[in-house]
């Protein structure tokens, strides 16, 4: 085995390495749907749903790490002065808490035709009592094994996202992410008066 495919094996990333897109064999998307998907299979215009599209009916929705997210992540935000206490998965009805999730949307080695390549996020989100108009949407990136959680994207609900954001209101939330800074993984965060039902990330090329 060649020394560079070894360090790949050593460091648990080989199998990203060989099944690199448009394999045949890799499943299909369906696997993205829990936001689990370690691999996709690249075609011009793709997405990867996290969550369960279900109108905010509960249970809670399939996710890796809820109900809040991946640990590091959890831990960086309590530095960041937002507790664990104040966090909550997809479907969350309570007012005073940030939504998050861990997205490991499988999509990295897709990127290579970037410029050319856009990606958006959307989520399918309600305003919650009493002031969700001050809400907003932040992106971190994250690559596997270095957990620095750099925000690639930030913005205010309304009026970025759609013009009022009232208690509520329901409405499917884009926004453009920065491609060229997208790396293995994202980390969502939505604060603080919202619920979610569903993420979604679409990749256009
Ligand atoms: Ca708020
Ligand atoms: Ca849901």
């Amino acid at each position: 085995m060649p020394r560079s495919a070894s360090s790949l094996l050593a460091l648990g990333l080989l199998p990203f390495a060989l099944t690199a897109c448009g394999s045949a064999e890799e499943p299909t998307l369906d696997d993205g749907a829990v936001g689990e998907a370690e691999q996709a299979v690249c075609t011009p215009n793709m997405s990867v749903t996290f969550g369960t599209a279900d109108n905010f009916a509960g249970g809670p929705d399939p996710l890796p790490y809820a109900p809040t997210a991946m640990p590091e992540f959890v831990n960086y935000l309590a530095a960041n002065s937002i507790p664990v206490s104040q966090l909550k998965t997809l479907d969350d009805a309570t007012s005073n808490r940030h939504t998050v999730a861990t997205l490991r949307h499988g999509l990295r080695s897709c990127f290579t035709q970037t410029p050319f390549c856009t990606l958006t996020l959307c989520a399918y989100s309600r305003a919650l009592p009493t002031t969700p108009q001050n809400d907003t949407i932040t992106v971190h990136d994250t690559d596997f094994g270095t957990y620095s959680f750099p925000i690639i994207a930030s913005t205010a609900v309304a009026p970025a996202l759609t013009p009022t954001w009232n208690p509520g209101q329901t409405a499917f939330l884009c926004m453009p992410l920065p491609i060229t800074a997208v790396g293995d993984m994202l980390q969502f965060r939505m604060q603080n008066e919202s619920m979610v039902d569903f993420i979604r990330i679409n990749l256009n090329c």
